[in-house]
């Protein structure tokens, strides 16, 4: 998969180079690669930000630096995704998907957002999604963009040894994770659950099942 990023901070994408992505990376699973709008600025200052328009504070990206930087990445086989809190709640059924797709292009806003003309253009070339990774602010794209890839590059095959530990997980069955122990089996006077010493398969099998339907009712009763 090639993913490609559009940012003003691209240092702020350092972080996908650690870990099982940064192998995927360095194995070529995943081509990732970052690029600054300002590089299609034409004037001394390379701004990439205005006033908006109908007042208000802050400034706004202007669109001709993100339509161009845009220009030089999409086809119309790429996916692009503007991270956004007004976007549609990107979860592990869109990561899933999202996965299963040859280039990704996020598009990253800084200061109060991004022009919107600029996500209608991307429409007319490419398959173009306004994601949120939550009901809260961040300051900008990339952090929401670094998530979102962390999530994506997993599911792709080959980037986790264990493809186990993938069905395992969280949210696949619609349910929260069970609680993981390791030794030692006693801790500052807490044990490990004794069922999980016991070394029966489907005693174990049944506890986690109801530790997951515990949790998610506590932690996550919109699931149930
Ligand atoms: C200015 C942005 C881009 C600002 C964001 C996304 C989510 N879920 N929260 N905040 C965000 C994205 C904020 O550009």
């Amino acid at each position: 998969m090639k993913i490609d990023a559009i940012s003003v901070f691209p240092e702020m994408f350092d972080s996908l180079n650690q870990s099982l992505i940064g192998k995927a990376i360095e194995n070529e699973l995943i081509e990732f690669q970052t690029l600054n709008p300002r590089q299609f600025t034409s004037d001394v200052h390379k701004t990439v930000d205005d006033s908006p328009y109908g007042g208000g504070a802050g400034m706004v990206m202007k669109p001709e630096p993100l339509g161009k930087a845009l220009d030089s990445l999409v086809d119309s086989d790429s996916v692009i995704i503007f991270p956004s809190p007004a976007g549609k709640l990107f979860d592990q059924a869109t990561a899933k998907d999202l996965a299963t797709r040859q280039h990704l292009v996020f598009v990253c806003g800084r200061y109060e957002g991004i022009d919107q003309r600029v996500v209608e253009y991307a429409s007319t070339k490419a398959e173009t999604l306004e994601l949120s990774i939550g009901d809260y602010v961040i300051n900008g794209g990339e952090m929401a963009s670094v998530v979102m890839i962390e999530a994506i590059s997993r599911l792709i095959p080959g980037v986790i040894g264990n493809s186990d530990s993938l069905i395992e997980e969280s949210h696949e069955d619609g349910l929260v994770e069970y609680p993981s122990y390791t030794k030692p089996a006693s801790w500052n006077g807490l044990d490990v659950p004794e069922v999980l010493l016991s070394g029966n398969h489907a005693e174990i099998d049944k506890w986690r099942k109801l530790q997951q339907i515990d949790r998610t009712k506590k932690n996550r009763p919109d699931l149930i």
